[in-house]
């Protein structure tokens, strides 16, 4: 048994051993937050009505992601959509930005989030 003490400053010592100790049932997130790394910037453009954008925040809830929505005109000429579709590749939403990397279709984007969880 290891007991830790914490004054002042030792809290980011602490947070240097959270490299090491992984308690049960961690997520890779809890641990990159912990140590003080950058968390992953996400975007997501999405209907809020479209079932394919649900699950997919379904799964960024799941993973416990946090993301920002986008909710995109139904205008396929709309400078947005414009803008996603030429990154993605693909001309329906739901399409997701992690860090500059633009995924389209939620099966796809769901094998990516669970990649990163
Ligand atoms: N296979 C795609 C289907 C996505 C899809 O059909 N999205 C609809 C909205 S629910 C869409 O973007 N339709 C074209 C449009 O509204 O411009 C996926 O799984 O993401």
């Amino acid at each position: 048994m290891i007991a830790i003490l914490i004054f002042g400053n030792h809290a980011t010592q602490l947070e240097n051993l959270s490299c090491y100790i992984k308690p049960k049932n961690y997520k890779h997130k809890d641990i990159k937050a912990l140590s003080g790394d950058i968390m992953a910037k996400i975007t997501l453009y999405q209907y809020e009505g479209c079932p394919f954008c649900a699950k997919v925040r379904a799964k960024l809830e799941e993973l416990n992601l946090e993301y920002e929505k986008v909710n995109v005109s139904t205008d396929g000429e709309d400078e947005t959509r414009v803008m996603i579709r030429e990154k993605s590749n693909v001309s329906t939403v739901p399409v997701i930005d992690i860090d500059g990397e633009f995924t389209g279709d939620s099966g796809p984007i769901i094998q990516k989030l669970e990649s990163m969880g």
